[in-house]
């Protein structure tokens, strides 16, 4: 199935850990990354007293099921050093997975299409450049599009 990845990351070097991030996936088995979006800087959403991010996200062809590939990112996230501090604080590294072709979930752990997406410019603007017609596997993001506030995000490296 094809996914939808979001990628963030506020501490250390966040342009190779985004980077890194995406090599990371490419590497899953039987996994291969097909698109990537620019990457953006965009101020911290939920918790302010923290560094500005780097977002992106990245859409990939894998054979692992959602409920795998969720374990996948978490352990990447783990092997760049992310320690889990409070919700929403900084982190090295964080991969959601927003969106799945043919695959919806709503449990406590794993909500797929990521339930934020429609709240947070940082999501909706990298996802416009991979989906321009504002839909993703059916998923419409039109009315979320047109309604993010156009500011604290920041075209930061043209993908
Ligand atoms: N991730 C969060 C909380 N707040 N803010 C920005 N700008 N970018 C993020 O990736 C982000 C956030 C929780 O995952
Ligand atoms: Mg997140
Ligand atoms: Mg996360």
């Amino acid at each position: 199935m094809k996914a939808v990845i979001g990628i963030g990351s506020n501490l250390g070097d966040r342009m190779k850990n985004l980077r890194d991030a995406v090599t990371s996936l490419g590497l899953l088995p039987n996994t291969k990354v097909l698109r990537q979006s620019s990457v953006y800087e965009t101020k911290p959403y939920g918790y302010a007293e923290q560094p500005d991010f780097l977002n992106m996200v990245a859409e990939i062809e894998t054979d692992w099921s959602a409920e795998a590939l969720l374990g996948a990112c978490l352990g990447i996230e783990a092997g760049f050093g992310r320690v889990r501090a409070f919700k929403n604080g900084p982190r090295i590294l964080d991969l959601d997975l927003l969106l799945a072709e043919d695959f919806t979930s709503d449990t406590p752990f794993l909500r797929v299409p990521h339930p934020e997406i429609p709240n947070r410019s940082f999501i909706l603007v990298p996802l416009f450049e991979l989906f321009p017609g504002e839909n993703a596997y059916g998923y419409d993001f039109s009315a979320a599009y047109r309604a993010h506030p156009k500011k604290d995000i920041v075209l930061f490296a043209a993908e």
